[in-house]
């Protein structure tokens, strides 16, 4: 559709102009509403439902099917348990076992006895926001099913991968990559809904961290920390001594009351101070604002490198909730469960009751999640945005360090995404090399403007090597080459009401209609906001976007709007497109500030 040219704009914003020699051009008819619910079968530019692999891990150059653990695994316990029955017969075995009987018991003062109403509370609130971490997280790993030990995120170079191997079509995109959870696992459980799968992720993260935070006060404002932090190096050969009890099938005494074995005290330890905080620090190393401006550490500890520990602690998550369950159920369930829910020492039903109705709360949450996101994805969107939108804006202002990549550095593989532009008019621009190519920037400004991209490469050059952070997972350092936006907003100067910046492309979004997104003002004046027509010293590639796209390196790759036309300069955004900032966050409930 041609732009319109009447000046007949909908935002009020003509005063400044009418000024200007070039007439308005209104490119906010060709955006869509976007719809207020989700539709399975239409969602995402109707994008099949198609679930991924087995996981794959890579050794060299061979892959391996991940399954095979599970007859290893067995085949494994198996032998471990025939060695430990054997070594207990050993008389040595026998003494180290009676020297080290697993509890080191602390002095029995009553306040070390039993768990305080305070954790009780704490551990049910731990419990319930970690599933749904745990549930979200694994839906955000589906939107790029491969992890990587290098930041480059080459096809073929991972090193686990939970779909088949990159196709060698060049024009596969990310999107296409992603899989379907079934329903119940992933949540929201349909394909690439990372968008709202981030905002379960991030809220309940930060309502965990909350909850972290208080729990760590109150542990140590207590001697309730003596449970769970070693203070003797006996702890390493009791927990040997009980994992040897346990492997040999005779269970260890179980003090849990007073004390923790030498192997819960491990475990319990690991999980509150190394895992927890691992997954915080590596999940924040994910985030375009946070790994740009600390090279220091994570030009080796790249943001891939944080997403595959991320994986990781996940996994140690996943054993550790197995087995401590596993644990509760069989060291003498009625007593265990009384001292976490009653705080009680006895055996009554009491606590098993209240335990059945834990579950159950949790267990009816998880069901109703997935149809109550797809019944009202906007809500999850707005309360995800409020929970978690102070934090992300506040990582927009680490001012990331220029050219902190050299050009070693650079991706051999960029992945692609989006959608290409298709319109006849697109066409013929690439036909002709863009010789009639024409950006149009208007709005709030005082003197509108079109540049051909002659004028553009003749404005002042600037070049930069950055790493691109897409929401799906994936990401890739390029060499930038272009006009920086405060060289073009200095020419058309922005009026003193202007706040956003829209860009709208040639190219529709996966449901039709202008792909556009808006950024701060603020944010184009940044060094690093550039105007690129360049990739790794070529012309910018019409899959990367020619004649133009738009690098903000602290914001997620879905912002780096390809194939710009037009630059609007406004003083709001609600009333553009579906009004939430941007074309995926109309249509797919990403957010409109992303440097997490
Ligand atoms: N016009 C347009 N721009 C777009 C997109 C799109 O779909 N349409 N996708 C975005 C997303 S999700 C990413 S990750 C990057 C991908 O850029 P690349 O294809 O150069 O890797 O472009 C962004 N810009
Ligand atoms: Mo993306």
């Amino acid at each position: 559709m041609p732009p319109r040219v009447d000046g007949a704009g909908k935002n009020g914003s003509m005063a400044s102009n009418e000024s200007g020699p070039t007439p308005r051009r209104d490119f906010e008819v060709s955006l869509t509403k976007p719809s207020e619910t989700i539709d399975v079968a239409e969602w995402a530019g109707s994008i099949p439902q198609v679930g991924g692999t087995p996981p794959h891990v890579r050794v060299g150059r061979r892959w391996i099917n991940l399954l095979w653990s599970i007859p290893i695994a067995v085949v494994l316990v198996v032998v471990l348990v025939a060695v430990a029955k054997g070594l207990r017969n050993m008389p040595s075995v026998a003494h180290f076992v009676h020297r080290y009987p697993g509890t080191i018991a602390p002095n029995p003062h009553p306040a070390y006895l039993g768990l305080p109403s305070w954790l009780r509370w704490q551990h049910f609130f731990n419990l319930f926001f970690m599933a749904f971490i745990i549930r979200s997280g694994v839906q955000i790993l589906a939107d790029h099913p491969r992890l990587y030990w290098t930041r480059h995120s080459t096809p073929g170079r991972e090193w686990l991968r939970f779909q088949k191997p990159v196709p060698p079509d060049p024009m596969w995109t990310a999107k296409q990559d992603s899989v379907k959870l079934p329903g119940q696992v992933g949540l929201p459980g349909i394909r690439h809904s990372i968008g709202l799968a981030r905002w379960w992720h991030f809220t309940f993260d930060v309502l965990f961290l909350l909850n972290g935070a208080v729990f760590y006060a109150l542990l140590f404002a207590t001697p309730q920390w003596q449970r769970i932090v070693p203070t003797t190096w006996k702890v390493f050969p009791s927990a040997g001594s009980v994992a040897l009890q346990y492997l040999s099938l005779q269970w260890p005494y179980n003090h849990g009351w007073v004390a923790y074995n030498g192997l819960q005290l491990i475990s319990y330890f690991v999980t509150v101070f190394v895992a927890a905080p691992l997954a915080l620090l590596t999940g924040l190393g994910q985030s375009p604002a946070v790994s740009n401006r600390l090279t220091p550490i994570s030009h080796h500890l790249s943001s891939q490198v944080a997403r595959s520990i991320h994986f990781l602690v996940l996994c140690w998550f996943l054993v550790f909730i197995f087995m401590h369950t596993a644990m509760v159920w069989t060291t003498g369930l009625l007593t265990n469960l009384n001292h976490i829910t009653l705080g009680n020492d006895t055996s009554s039903w009491a606590g098993f009751g209240l335990y059945v109705v834990w579950m159950a709360i949790v267990v009816a949450a998880w069901i109703a999640a997935t149809p109550f996101t797809l019944r009202h994805p906007r809500v999850v969107q707005r309360v995800g945005a409020t929970v978690t939108g102070p934090v992300q804006g506040l990582f927009e202002h680490i001012d990331p360090n220029p050219r902190q990549y050299t050009e070693a550095d650079i991706s051999p593989h960029f992945w692609l995404n989006g959608r290409m532009p298709d319109s006849d008019e697109f066409r013929r621009l690439v036909d002709t090399r863009f010789a009639d190519y024409r950006l149009h920037v208007y709005g709030l400004v005082a003197h509108p403007r079109d540049f051909t991209l002659d004028e553009l490469r003749s404005m002042p050059h600037q070049e930069q090597i950055t790493q691109h952070f897409c929401i799906q997972g994936w990401s890739g350092v390029a060499k930038w080459g272009g006009v920086p936006m405060r060289d073009l907003l200095a020419l058309v100067e922005p009026a003193a009401d202007a706040r956003y910046v829209v860009f709208y492309s040639f190219g529709e979004g996966s449901d039709g209609g202008t792909y556009y997104d808006v950024h701060p003002l603020e944010l184009m004046y940044r060094e690093l906001s550039l105007l690129a027509l360049e990739m790794n010293g070529e012309p910018l590639p019409v899959a990367h976007g020619a004649p133009i796209r738009l690098r903000n390196e602290v914001e997620l790759g879905f912002k780096q709007v390809k194939w710009i036309r037009a630059i609007e300069v406004v003083a709001e955004f609600r009333h553009i497109g579906g009004g939430h900032g941007g074309y995926n966050e109309d249509h797919e409930f990403f957010g409109y500030r992303q440097a997490i």
